[in-house]
């Protein structure tokens, strides 16, 4: 059977930290899904179609990531696509209550599992809205993000 995990988020945009966590789950699943959240309430940086473009490249190479967008819950996406575990990344204690919590309420609801890795120390201070808020005052972010995301980053930020 094709063992398949989810990595969700906003990935607004996507981030090293973000990325480091997708390619380990990579190698643990046959296929993962990078389910990009469609937040109606909260206007990002970029649309949810830059974010899935940005992602689907950024991956590419690992060879077994598809990348769609979702709204509503995440356990409803699960189900949808027979996939029995989420994977998150966990940079610090910070991230553990509400990952906690959100693991308990996804497993009352369906049954679907929630795997914590831990981050990569070398990203562990770091968050999208981070890049964001640097990049936006011209601090460099090249070793944060990839490079696809940091070109377009620049571009965008350029504009406002
Ligand atoms: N290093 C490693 N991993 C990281 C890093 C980093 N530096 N930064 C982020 N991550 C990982 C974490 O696992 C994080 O959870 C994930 O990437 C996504 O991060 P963000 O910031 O892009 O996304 P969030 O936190 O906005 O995403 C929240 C979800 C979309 C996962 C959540 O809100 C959700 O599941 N929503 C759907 C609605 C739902 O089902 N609600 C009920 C929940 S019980």
């Amino acid at each position: 059977p094709v063992r398949r995990a989810v990595c969700p988020g906003s990935f607004d945009p996507i981030t090293n930290g973000h990325l480091d966590i997708i390619e380990r789950a990579s190698r643990l699943y046959d296929t993962v899904h990078v389910a990009v959240m469609i937040n109606k309430s909260k206007q990002g940086l970029f649309t949810v179609e830059e974010r899935i473009d940005l992602i689907q490249r950024v991956t590419e190479s690992f060879g077994n990531v598809r990348v769609e967008a979702f709204h509503g819950l995440l356990v409803d996406f699960c189900k949808d696509r027979d996939i029995p575990a989420i994977v998150k990344g966990l940079r610090a204690v910070s991230d553990f209550d509400y990952e906690l919590q959100m693991a308990q309420m996804n497993n009352g609801l369906s049954g679907v599992e929630t795997l914590f890795v831990p981050t990569n120390p070398t990203y562990s201070f770091l968050s999208s809205s981070l890049v964001k808020e640097v990049a936006a005052w011209g601090g460099d972010v090249s070793h944060l993000v990839p490079e696809t995301v940091h070109a377009v980053l620049a571009e965008r930020l350029s504009k406002r």
